[in-house]
């Protein structure tokens, strides 16, 4: 890195919510957009919704995957059910992402944080081809981080507390990506049965066992019981890699401490997230430029044959700039708003307020 960039402004970071529906992800990105709002000096994020289902977004979004496509329109269309809709909505959305970063990017020296709501339902994502594009394309452009939010009062049961960990394992595993487990709702329940369970497997192994359904009749452990015995030895291992932090999304509490969270989830994207994407950069641009060496290799050979046998059929063969094609290359009707940048088409101007422009000197044909 030279000197002209180290002292320039440091790259914002993406935050993407991730969680199962319920868990709070729209409350507390208005709570995050809130604190960052009420910070000395303020420093407003840049926030997209990305749920085209939501009938009311807490927050005032930049960048609202409604405001481009109508996801009951899709459902008609396309004949789908809602989950369907909400899906292809998002996927003709990701059509369109070059637009989002080009927005994101442009906003890039002005923002410190860039804050992705994702739909409701966790799977249509985390599973979907459009959920790992987006994801993909924000974190090669800027330093990026998952917050898993979990429900904190509804985890407090060994069995669903394993599941949603393993959901969360899933998705790190998929994205790669650093992590904040943001346990959330502390206001209904602490977390701090979770910080134990995960500090020592032990004591989530003891819970478990005092946990109805942990024996059968014949007073052995059940199946059930020894699998998820075994898996929280496994788990350990994934624990290691992650920061865990309480949240309250209603009153605000420990929304400070997921910030110091994501500081060091930055210096962790610098250091391993991104040299890994930079050496899968360069293998897939080495193997382009080697497709790309052999064919012109091999199309050298057959024009040096051609040449040799119709010597004068080169000049037969030449591009007739008449016979171009002009037709735009067809872009949809679709296009990407920023909000946060003046009227835009279908925005209701008031045009009581609407000034009129004196210096403007129109000088209008009298009758007669
Ligand atoms: N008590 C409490 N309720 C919360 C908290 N965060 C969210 N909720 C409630 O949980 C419900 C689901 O929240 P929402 O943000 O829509 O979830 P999403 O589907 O993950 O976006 C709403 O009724 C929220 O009011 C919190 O920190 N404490
Ligand atoms: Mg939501």
């Amino acid at each position: 890195m030279d000197a002209s960039t180290s002292t320039s402004k440091k790259k914002p970071v993406a935050i993407i919510t991730i969680g199962m529906a319920g868990a709070g992800k729209s409350t507390f990105v208005q709570r995050i957009n809130s604190y960052l709002h009420s910070l000395d000096p303020p420093s407003p994020p840049y926030i997209l919704n990305l749920d085209p289902a939501v009938t009311h977004v807490p927050f005032e979004a930049n960048i609202d995957i409604r405001d481009t496509v109508n996801y009951q329109e899709v459902m008609k269309q396309y004949n789908l059910g809602p989950n369907g809709g909400i899906l292809t909505a998002l996927n003709l959305f990701t059509t369109k992402f070059d637009q989002v970063l080009g927005l994101v990017e442009k906003r890039a020296d002005t923002v410190d944080y860039v804050i992705l709501d994702t739909p409701g339902q966790i799977e249509i994502f985390t599973w979907s081809a459009s959920g790992a594009i987006i994801t993909d394309a924000v974190a090669s452009s800027i330093p990026t981080v998952v917050a898993y939010i979990i429900d904190t009062p509804r985890t407090t049961a060994p069995a669903t507390f394993m599941s949603n960990m393993l959901y969360a394992c899933s998705i790190l595993y998929k994205t790669k990506l650093p992590f904040i487990l943001v346990f959330n709702k502390t206001d209904v329940q602490p977390h701090n049965f979770a910080l134990d369970w995960m500090q020592d497997f032990e004591e989530f192994q003891a819970a478990l066992a005092s946990h109805s359904g942990a024996r059968d009749s014949e007073g052995e452990p059940t199946y059930m019981n020894s699998l998820m015995n075994s898996m929280s030895l496994v788990l350990d291992e994934f624990y290691k890699h992650l920061k865990a932090v309480g949240v309250s999304s209603m009153t605000g509490d420990g929304i400070k401490e997921f910030f110091e969270a994501v500081e060091g989830a930055r210096t962790e994207y610098e250091n391993e997230y991104m040299p890994e994407l930079e050496r899968a950069r360069a293998l897939r641009d080495k193997s382009l430029q080697d497709a790309k060496n052999d064919s012109m290799n091999r199309l050298m050979k057959d024009l040096a044959v051609d040449q040799e046998k119709n010597p004068g059929g080169a000049f037969l063969d030449r591009w007739d700039p008449e016979e171009e094609n002009d037709d735009d290359d067809d872009d949809g009707d679709m296009n990407i708003v920023d909000r946060s940048e003046g009227p835009w088409p279908g925005q209701y101007i008031d045009v009581t307020r609407a000034r009129r422009h004196e210096d403007e000197a129109i000088n209008w044909p009298r009758p007669g």
